[in-house]
């Protein structure tokens, strides 16, 4: 067995896609979309490279996590190791390593950076705030949604990401954690007899390379290994509509604190409670499949 995975993410140029085809094909339906060279227009394009960070803000102490090390109950908040950029940079280039660099604030070491690009006009209600990655080669970042619920638009500076997306009505194939953005199910490593509903779940993959620009609209499953070290930039915009904006801001201002509370409260009981959630769900949701399919 074998999870359906393979349909590609769409790729289109990124350098004459018109905002109102963007809008009509992509936004508005929340599909995903490889936009190459869309960042062509700013001087980030050719500036940003590996080299570049080394040398001008190599001394900077970043803290780094441990892809091992993550825990599906866990959210990413206590760091695995630290050091300074530029030996980080010359260990994902060089050495195997399965520390990653997450969520990166470069912008505050160096805010100059800011004056590197724009925001693309595709689109608009752009939420301020860009965000960088790193990560060394086979790194993984596990499957998750976005808690924001925003769309997120990411690109690719250095190396390769496999991207494999699901879109969110998929969630209870995937085994979703409730209160959580994790799923149970790791699926590079599919194990059906303990999670049958995976084989329900359709997703999508595509490869990121240099210049890509992957549109993901919110809401989406992500599962991301770097098929190359390197690095990407990520830049959102606002949920499509109200309903995702305000699942997005509760997500975040109560049922992250929601769950934390729980956790250092019950601990692996309410962990256990949640997977039970989990797996009920995805029984209801193979039994809708069946049915479906006796209907048909
Ligand atoms: O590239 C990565 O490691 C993760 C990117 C990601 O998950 C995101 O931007 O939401």
């Amino acid at each position: 067995m074998k999870m359906n995975i393979d349909t590609p993410i769409p790729i289109v140029d990124g350098t004459t896609i018109t905002r109102k085809e963007f809008t009509e094909k992509y936004l508005k339906p929340q599909k995903p979309v490889i936009l190459r060279g869309l960042w062509k227009q700013y001087p980030a394009y050719e500036k940003w490279t590996m080299d570049y960070f080394k040398q001008s803000m190599g001394d900077i102490k970043v803290k780094l996590f441990s892809t091992k090390q993550a825990n599906p109950s866990e959210t990413l908040s206590v760091a695995h190791a630290e050091m300074k950029f530029n030996e980080y940079l010359e260990l994902i280039e060089k050495e195997p390593t399965d520390l990653r660099l997450f969520l990166f604030p470069v912008f505050k070491h160096k805010p100059e950076l800011l004056k590197d690009f724009g925001y693309p006009n595709i689109t608009g209600r752009y939420i301020k705030i860009p965000f960088m990655f790193f990560g060394p080669k086979h790194s993984v970042t596990r499957m998750h949604m976005d808690i924001d619920m925003s769309n997120v638009f990411l690109t690719q500076f250095a190396g390769k990401r496999r991207v494999v997306l699901f879109p969110p009505d998929q969630s209870d194939f995937l085994y979703r954690l409730p209160f959580n953005v994790h799923g149970l199910v790791d699926i590079d490593k599919p194990d059906f007899e303990t999670y049958p509903a995976m084989q329900y779940a359709k997703g999508c993959t595509g490869i990121l390379e240099y210049g890509d620009t992957l549109y993901m609209p919110s809401g989406y499953w992500h599962h991301i290994e770097y098929a190359e070290g390197g690095f990407g930039l990520s830049v959102r915009t606002i949920g499509a509509s109200v309903g995702t904006i305000l699942t997005g801001l509760w997500n975040v201002s109560i049922q992250r604190k929601f769950d934390d509370i729980m956790f250092k409260i019950r601990g692996q009981k309410w962990f256990n409670y949640k997977k039970q959630l989990a797996f009920k769900r995805a029984e209801k949701a193979m039994q809708r499949v069946k049915e479906n399919a006796v209907l048909q």
